[in-house]
């Protein structure tokens, strides 16, 4: 049985979220916006099926992925590029490598209680976040 993520969860800590951008070439003004933001994470989980929603008063991002099947990822009002990604269980860990353009990059989630962590990554840049499950 693998680990179940679903639930709505509000950002608590934002670490690095400045170079992780930059490493992504978003521009000045986008990430000074984007760096003020306290997204929520929405998951549905069906097994190995997922849709990940991360809403903002900013932007919206979703994405839909099975574990262990790779998908054509379009980061539509992020940095906008195309990445095949593929999304992984490391025991009870999700790991998502994003092949394309941008080397090392990809993200990792997991579960500490109530919580869930986030480690967003592309070339040199780790950005670590953390979400507290909604009440
Ligand atoms: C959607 C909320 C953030 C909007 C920021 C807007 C502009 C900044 C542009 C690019 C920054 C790159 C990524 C933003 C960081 C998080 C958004 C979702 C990242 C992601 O891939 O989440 C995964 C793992 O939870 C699921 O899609």
């Amino acid at each position: 049985m693998p680990a179940n993520y679903n639930g709505t969860y509000n950002m608590i800590s934002n670490e690095n979220f400045e170079s992780y951008m930059r490493a992504l070439g978003i521009d000045f003004a986008t990430r000074k916006i984007a760096n003020l933001l306290k997204p929520q994470k929405v998951i549905e989980q069906n097994g190995d099926f997922f849709r990940m929603k991360t809403i903002s008063s900013f932007r919206n991002y979703s994405t839909e992925f099975t574990v262990g099947t790779e998908y054509e990822e379009e980061t539509k009002g992020l940095d906008n590029r195309k990445c095949k990604s593929m999304v992984t269980w490391d025991s009870d860990k999700l790991v998502c490598i994003q092949k394309g353009e941008k080397k090392n990059r990809g993200w990792k989630h997991w579960l500490e209680e109530d919580e869930l962590h986030l480690e967003l990554t592309c070339e040199d840049a780790v950005c670590k976040q953390v979400y507290k499950r909604a009440p």
